[in-house]
């Protein structure tokens, strides 16, 4: 057998065994059969599942995380599963756990309604945030998502710089992005277009969609973005809309949403967990709850991709490590100056920027902090041993 036969023997084997365990537990009648196409498989995957092939567990999607068990998704049903204790014991952090999104290797237990996640597969793309605490940690949001919806309302909601921090998130990882302005219906056409275009202002090469659940104004557009086998995922404040949305598309109220607080048009975060949802046109879809907060960014790279009209002007700076503040012969404090460049783009940067070096810097020094203790203490232990 040649390397490429043996690799799709290796698939084939991999179908076969999975087809064979399913047939004989197909009962209930609202079963829909789909393919892994449909679910977001594609060569990428496939090409590194043929890298570690384990043809005595089959494949399945993650489509839910509850705090101790996952949902999961495979041709033909939506079924409870938990991780072997290797996953948990083995898991450095928290993104080395099954997160909604993720491929993983399973097997099937008690007539296929439970299965036990052995393997997740490696991931195309991974959006986390990260959360400061103790350490630097990352909480993962999804994984595998070909485009995230940053949605925010019009009217409340409506924040550049938090704008901002979506989309550096969401660059960060190499993801891509579509601004979604919801509740169109509760703003005028003119004030609509002054936010379209401060937008613009900041991210000239982002999609932007201004749409309504009310009126359906715009729908039609967002729907033009979702395409079979890719997967979705909208993020954004608690009661902008996100569910409403995903109603919407789908055509029915299937998941439960709120009304805003009246006084501030603050969410009242309903939706709880996120969830992966199949869309019967095709593509899948990531809800998530409205996040309090998106923690400390601070990723060069995200901040780069937000940034890149600053980035672009920064070449022509005079010195290589210009800090674009008080240098001479800056570019970009030239634009500020001459209008080319906002006041307040320019602003925004430096905060991000500043926070984000802030952030690496007081986690450098925290841990320069640890080691700082950690000698003094052996030092302490061995004082006293040699004077005991
Ligand atoms: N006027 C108006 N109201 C909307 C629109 N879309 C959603 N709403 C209302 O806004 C409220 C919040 O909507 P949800 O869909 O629950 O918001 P969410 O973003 O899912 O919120 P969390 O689940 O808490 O993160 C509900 O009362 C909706 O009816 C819209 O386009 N226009
Ligand atoms: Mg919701
Ligand atoms: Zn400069």
């Amino acid at each position: 057998m040649s390397k490429n036969e043996s690799a799709i023997h290796t698939v084939r084997l991999y179908l076969f065994h999975f087809q064979s365990k399913m047939a004989s537990n197909i009962t209930s009648s609202d079963i829909i059969i789909m393919e892994f196409k449909d679910l977001g498989f594609n060569d990428w995957f496939k090409e590194r599942l043929l890298e570690s092939p384990q043809p005595e567990f089959s494949l399945a999607r993650v489509t839910a995380v509850n705090k101790n068990n996952f949902l999961i998704r495979n041709e033909d049903a939506e079924i409870p599963a938990e991780i072997t204790g290797k996953i948990t014991y083995g898991a450095k952090t928290n993104l080395d756990l099954p997160t909604i999104g993720d491929w993983v290797k399973v097997e099937y237990f008690n007539e296929n309604t439970f299965a036990i996640i052995h393997n997740i597969l490696p991931r195309k793309s991974l959006l986390k945030r990260k959360v400061a605490g103790k350490e630097i940690e990352y909480q993962p949001i999804a994984s595998n998502i070909d485009v995230a919806f940053t949605v925010q309302s019009v009217d409340f909601d409506f924040n550049l710089r938090r704008l901002e921090r979506y989309l550096i998130m969401i660059n960060e990882s190499d993801i891509k992005p579509v601004i979604l302005l919801s509740k169109s219906d509760l703003i005028s056409q003119e004030n609509l277009e002054k936010e379209i275009t401060e937008i613009e202002s900041i991210n000239p090469d982002c999609e932007i969609i201004s749409f309504s659940n009310k009126t359906g104004e715009g729908l039609e557009n967002i729907q033009k973005i979702l395409k079979p086998g890719k997967t979705y995922c909208l993020l954004g404040s608690s009661g902008v809309g996100k569910t409403t949305l995903i109603n919407r598309l789908i055509g029915k109220n299937v998941f439960t949403t709120n009304a805003v607080r009246e006084k501030d048009g603050k969410g009242r975060h309903v939706t709880a967990r996120r969830q992966l949802i199949i869309l019967e046109q095709g593509g899948l879809i990531i809800d998530t709850p409205g996040m309090r907060e998106l923690g400390n960014i601070g990723v060069s790279t995200g901040i780069k991709e937000t940034f890149t009209d600053i980035f672009q002007l920064a070449q022509n700076c005079r010195f290589n490590n210009c800090t674009h503040t008080e240098e001479p012969g800056c570019s970009v404090t030239v634009a500020v100056k001459n209008g080319e460049l906002s006041e307040k783009r320019y602003q925004n940067y430096l905060k991000v920027r500043k926070e984000s070096e802030f952030f690496e810097m007081s986690y450098l020094e925290r841990r320069k902090k640890d080691k700082a203790f950690g000698k003094m203490c052996r030092e302490v232990k061995n004082h006293y041993k040699r004077k005991l």
